[in-house]
C-alpha cells in the first residue's frame, strides 16, 4: 500500500510519516514532489492538494482531507467526481472550537471587553450582573463541530439554539432547519456563532439581510469559513450598530491583508485561523483506522457527499 501526502502549508510532512509509518509499518510514504514522476498510490492525505495531483495519481482509491472542511479540496478542478473525499471528524477540533466560542461569548456576557476599556482609563467600576438568561445564543450548523459548541455553550445555563439542513433533535437546544427556519432562528439569538461547511449554498450566508434579522445589538462569532461573510456588510452593520461586536477567525483571504479594515475596527477580534488545530496524533489515528476499514472493504464515516458539498 502506497500513501502520498501532500499537506500544503506544512513543513513538517515527515512528522505526518512518522505518525502513520509507525501505525503502518507495511506501507510505503511519499511526500508530493511536483517534479517527481507517478508513484501509483492507493490514498492521497492532503491539506489544499495541488491539482496535478490528481491527473498524475489516477489510481486512488480514497483521498483525506487533514481537516474537517473540504472546500479547498473539493474546489480542485481535477478532483476525480468520483474518487471518495474523506475528512476529519472532530479528532479533537470540537472541543477547541467550543473553548473559542465560549471565550468570544464572555467578551460580552461576562464584560471582559468592557473591563478592558475600563483598565485601559484605570476606572475600578463594577458593571451590573450579566444576565445570563439575555445572551441568547444560536449555532449554524449543527455537525461535529457545531453540535459540540452549541452543548457547551447551553452547559453554562445560555438559552442555546441550532440551525441545521435537515431537523435535528438535540436535548437543551432549541433547533431550527432549513430556510423556512431561518427568521424564527435568527430573531431569538443575541449571539450568532457561525460552524457552517462552506457550501454553494452557505457562501455568502452572513450578509446584510441576515443581520437585519437578528435583534439590534447582536454579537457575530465566525470560525466557519471567510467567504460566509460579507465584509462590508459586516462592516456597515457594526457602523450602524445593527451588530455591537465580531469574533473572526477565518477570512476570505488568509492571511488577513495588512490593509484590511478588520485589524483596526474597534468593535473586531481577529485570529488567525487557529479556533481550533489539526491535531496530528488523533489525526493520524482516525486516518490509519479508516485506512484499515477501507482494506478491509468496510465503509467509514467522514465521507463528503459530493453533491450537497459536506
Ligand atoms: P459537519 O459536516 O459535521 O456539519 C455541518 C453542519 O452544517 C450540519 O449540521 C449541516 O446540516 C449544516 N449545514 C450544511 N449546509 C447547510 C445549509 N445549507 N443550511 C443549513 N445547515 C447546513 O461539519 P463540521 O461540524 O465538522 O465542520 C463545520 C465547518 O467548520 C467546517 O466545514 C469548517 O468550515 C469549519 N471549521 C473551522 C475550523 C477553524 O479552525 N476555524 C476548524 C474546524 C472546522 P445537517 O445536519 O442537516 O447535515
Ligand atoms: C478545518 C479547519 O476545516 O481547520 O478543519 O478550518
Amino acid at each position: 500500500m502506497h500513501i502520498l501526502l501532500a499537506i500544503t502549508g506544512d513543513p513538517k510532512a515527515q512528522r505526518w510519516i512518522d505518525a502513520m509509518q509507525a501505525a503502518l509499518p507495511d506501507a510505503r510514504f511519499s511526500v508530493w514532489d511536483a517534479a517527481g514522476p507517478a508513484l501509483d498510490a492507493d490514498y492521497a492525505v492532503v491539506w489544499h492538494p495541488p491539482a496535478a495531483l490528481f491527473t498524475r495519481e489516477t489510481g486512488l482509491r480514497a483521498v483525506f482531507n487533514i481537516g474537517a472542511g473540504v472546500d479547498g479540496l473539493l474546489s480542485v478542478p481535477t478532483l476525480p467526481a468520483e474518487l471518495p473525499v474523506i475528512r476529519l471528524e472532530d479528532a479533537g477540533m470540537s472541543v477547541q472550537m467550543a473553548e473559542y466560542t465560549l471565550h468570544a461569548l464572555w467578551e460580552g456576557a461576562r464584560d471582559f471587553a468592557a473591563y478592558r476599556g475600563l483598565q485601559a482609563s484605570g476606572e475600578w467600576k463594577v458593571l451590573p450582573v450579566p444576565r445570563r438568561d439575555q445572551w441568547t445564543v444560536g449555532v449554524l450548523g449543527l455537525g461535529q463541530v457545531g453540535r459540540k459548541v452549541a452543548e457547551a455553550v447551553a452547559g453554562f445555563g445560555y438559552p442555546t439554539a441550532g440551525w441545521s439542513r435537515t431537523p435535528r433533535e438535540i436535548p437543551d437546544i432549541e433547533t431550527f432547519s432549513g430556510q423556512d427556519g431561518l427568521p424564527a432562528f435568527l430573531a431569538r439569538t443575541k449571539v450568532l456563532v457561525n460552524v457552517l461547511p462552506l457550501t454553494p449554498d452557505t457562501r455568502d450566508v452572513l450578509n446584510a439581510s441576515l443581520f437585519a434579522q437578528l435583534p439590534k445589538g447582536a454579537h457575530l462569532i465566525n470560525v466557519g469559513r471567510g467567504e460566509h461573510l460579507v465584509d462590508d456588510d459586516l462592516l456597515a452593520a457594526l457602523d450602524s450598530g445593527q451588530l455591537a461586536r465580531a469574533t473572526l477567525d477565518v477570512f476570505r483571504t488568509e492571511p488577513l491583508p495588512k490593509d484590511h479594515a478588520f485589524w483596526r475596527h474597534p468593535a473586531i477580534t481577529v485570529t488567525p485561523h487557529t479556533a481550533a488545530r489539526t491535531l496530528r496524533a488523533e489525526s493520524v489515528a482516525q486516518i490509519v483506522g479508516k485506512i484499515r476499514r477501507l482494506q478491509a472493504g468496510e465503509s467509514v464515516g467522514g465521507q463528503v457527499e459530493r453533491g450537497r458539498g459536506y
